[in-house]
């Protein structure tokens, strides 16, 4: 948080001073959209980059350079929830409004969001043009950028296909849409950044960042109708969406026919008896329970996958993330 005033003051900076009401503008919508969340996927990037760095190089000046590059995946994750609520017809987001509900906001909030996204790179460069690591920094950013608008555009062309649902297609939407940003991106970023380029050390970690990422995306879909909106901060649109959810295709695998009809007739309607219907059928199978007993599994598998690391990649890392994730309520 310390440096965001700063990160915030750099953006504005960059608009002509003659141009007093976009700045303005500019410090509303990064306030707004870019702090206040969890920071889950910022401080990744600060604490990979203490744990891979090499002691000396851990330096003051090199910690605040992490912190910035953490605020640069928080404003990546600012500009997709803001154009993800948007799609998803979402009404609030952390504990408020969707930003595009503002009343003076709207569709503007598309480009609010882009205007994010590209402050991403004046950021960097203002800060790692010099950096033998630069180009790397941005061609990630690049290419995650990419892979989670083709996970949020398989999210969206999957709606309401309930007959299309299975956990194959569900594996592929979350790798793509939450798994690359959410969790391989911080923590690939902070090892280029300490300079490690060793192949497999970062397919070591990839695997196991995109099997967190993956079990992230089922909590945030048992949240969605199981969580309390005071603690998510958010009210839940994916049955009314008619989203591939993990909830909905392990309720198709379970169903008998008539149950499969229930979800026929009631998913993916905006419609509160509906939904109550959905959720109704979901506690008649045992959701709670199964959903339980899968995050125990998953937290087992990453916990070995973890313990066969090699040699002189941070096992603590690697397990301080599982362990945010691990029964998390929002
Ligand atoms: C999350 O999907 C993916 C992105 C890229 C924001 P989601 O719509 O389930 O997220 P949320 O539940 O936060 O709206
Ligand atoms: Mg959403
Ligand atoms: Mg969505
Ligand atoms: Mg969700």
């Amino acid at each position: 948080m310390g440096a965001f005033p700063d990160v915030v003051r750099d953006l504005t900076d960059f608009v002509k001073e003659d141009l007093p009401e976009m700045r303005t503008w500019l410090n509303k919508i990064l306030q707004y959209n870019v702090s206040g969340g969890k920071r889950l996927r910022g401080l990744a990037v600060v604490y990979s980059f203490r744990m891979f760095g090499d002691p000396k190089d851990l330096t003051p000046e090199n910690i605040r350079l992490s912190h910035i590059l953490g605020w640069c995946v928080e404003m990546l994750q600012a500009f997709f929830i803001m154009t993800d609520d948007v799609m998803d017809k979402s009404l609030t987001r952390r504990g408020r409004p969707c930003w595009y509900k503002q009343p003076d906001v709207g569709f503007r909030a598309i480009n609010d969001a882009v205007t994010i996204e590209s402050c991403i790179y004046v950021l960097l460069r203002k800060h790692f043009a010099d950096k033998p690591y630069y180009v790397k920094l941005i061609d990630l950013f690049h290419e995650i950028t990419l892979k989670t608008e083709i996970g949020q555009t398989l999210d969206s062309i999957q709606e309401k296909k309930i007959d299309k649902f299975t956990m194959d297609r569900y594996n592929a939407i979350v790798k793509y849409k939450t798994a690359y940003y959410s969790f391989h991106l911080p923590v690939a970023l902070a090892m280029h950044m300490a300079g490690v380029e060793d192949i497999e050390k970062h397919r070591q970690a990839k695997a196991i960042l995109l099997e967190m990422g993956h079990f992230f995306q089922v909590q945030d879909d048992y949240m969605d109708v199981f969580g309390e909106e005071g603690v998510t901060g958010k009210a839940g649109t994916d049955i009314q969406d008619g989203k591939c959810t993990w909830l909905a295709v392990v309720a198709l695998q379970r169903s008998t026919a008539e149950q499969r009809k229930i979800l026929m007739d009631c998913y993916g309607h905006d419609d509160k008896e509906k939904v109550v219907a959905v959720r109704q059928l979901y506690l008649q199978l045992g959701l709670p329970a199964i959903f339980s007993a899968h995050e125990e599994e998953t937290y087992n598998m990453i916990t070995t996958m973890i313990q066969q690391l090699s040699r002189g990649m941070p096992d603590d890392l690697f397990f301080t993330l599982l362990h945010k994730i691990y029964k998390r309520v929002n």
